[in-house]
């Protein structure tokens, strides 16, 4: 977000504030607007006081109840028409209301709980009978536990030394597609999604005649971790299937990052992303058959993420 929408945002909440404490026991008009430039939503009383050169376009105007604080009796917001409108477009916390100066107790709880799933689900451990039932052997990267994985994602794009012997041990070399599936930030964004992604991935592969190597999971793996891989067993492609970090919607959200012929030295721009998969985002079993085709496709045009689209046209 730029300086110059920061302070736009800071004048109009201050503003709306000050209605607040000013209103005596009377609504408060407020129109919404959405810029342009970063989709924001911005809260105002006043219709033409976005400032600088943003552009806001008015998507919704209603009113909030705003009463004069008493010694008695605490400030509630009440819930309105565009309130629930506007949350029932998003699961973000949006027009949640105050008490006061503060969030509601039940913003907050909720609030509580979600922070707590996600740091759960990045410190959490994917369970071994998942794996096993999978038929996927687990190598280490260099990262020693969580605390060091946080500090030093560039340990995590590493294999160990014995992890890298057992891949090329284990390890069918130079395979059309390598599927690799690794924690990442969200241990339970793997205990959730993966076994449908994985087994329909593998079946709409199979569908297409698209030969697999040996499948297998990196604990505290980064995405990057796939050009080492790609340079110890030369695949045409790479799909790893890790953990997204946690947000406070989702802390079980699965991405697909893909990457033609990953090796030391290859850029950001040559990856690609499916994100989102979990069962509020793209579903698990829809997730694994599409990402089968779209290997299919980085097969066709040899080529993947920003070069893929110049290939393609
Ligand atoms: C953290 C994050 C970032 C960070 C990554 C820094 C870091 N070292 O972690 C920063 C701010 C740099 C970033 C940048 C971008 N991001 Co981003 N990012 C995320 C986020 C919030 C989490 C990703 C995650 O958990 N990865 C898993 C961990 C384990 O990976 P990691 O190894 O620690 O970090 C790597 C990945 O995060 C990866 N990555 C991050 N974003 C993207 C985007 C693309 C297209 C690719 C190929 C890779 C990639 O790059 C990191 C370094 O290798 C997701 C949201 C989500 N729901 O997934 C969006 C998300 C993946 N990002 C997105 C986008 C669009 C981008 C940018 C293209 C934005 C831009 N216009 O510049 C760039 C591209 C960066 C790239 N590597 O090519 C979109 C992708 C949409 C899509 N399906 O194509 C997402 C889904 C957000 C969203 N909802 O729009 N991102």
């Amino acid at each position: 977000m730029d300086e110059q929408l920061i302070q736009t945002i800071t004048k109009l909440v201050m503003e709306k504030l000050q209605a607040g404490d000013q209103a005596k026991q009377q609504d408060v008009p407020v129109k919404l607007y959405s810029s342009q430039a970063s989709g924001a939503l911005i809260e105002s009383s006043k219709e033409n006081d976005a400032g600088g050169q943003v552009t806001f376009h008015k998507i919704a105007e209603g009113k909030v109840a705003a009463k004069q604080p008493s010694n008695k009796e605490p400030v509630v917001e009440k819930e309105t028409e565009l309130a629930k409108e506007l949350q029932s477009k998003t699961p973000a916390r949006i027009a949640v209301g105050r008490a006061g100066s503060r969030p509601k107790t039940n913003t907050w709880l909720k609030f509580r709980l979600d922070h707590a799933a996600a740091v759960d689900a990045v410190y959490g451990e994917v369970p071994d009978e998942l794996l096993k039932e999978l038929d996927l052997f687990q190598v280490q990267t260099r990262v020693k536990d969580k605390e060091e994985y946080i500090r030093r994602p560039d340990l995590g794009r590493k294999l160990s030394d014995e992890g890298k012997e057992l891949v090329k041990k284990k390890c069918k070399s130079s395979p059309s597609v390598q599927i690799v599936v690794s924690n990442g930030l969200s241990a339970k964004a793997i205990e959730e999604n993966v076994e449908d992604v994985y087994l329909s991935l593998v079946q709409s592969l199979g569908n297409l005649k698209i030969e697999t190597g040996t499948p297998f999971y990196v604990d505290k793996g980064r995405v990057a971790l796939m050009d080492e891989i790609g340079e110890v067993l030369q695949p045409d492609v790479i799909i790893l299937l890790i953990g997204e970090r946690p947000g406070l919607v989702s802390a079980e959200s699965l991405s697909a990052y893909l990457c033609y012929k990953p090796r030391i030295g290859t850029i950001e721009a040559d990856r690609m992303v499916v994100s989102n998969i979990h069962k509020g985002g793209i579903p698990p079993v829809e997730a694994g058959a599409y990402l089968g085709t779209l290997i299919q496709k980085i097969l066709k045009y040899e080529a993947s993420g920003v070069s893929l689209v110049k290939k393609e046209g």
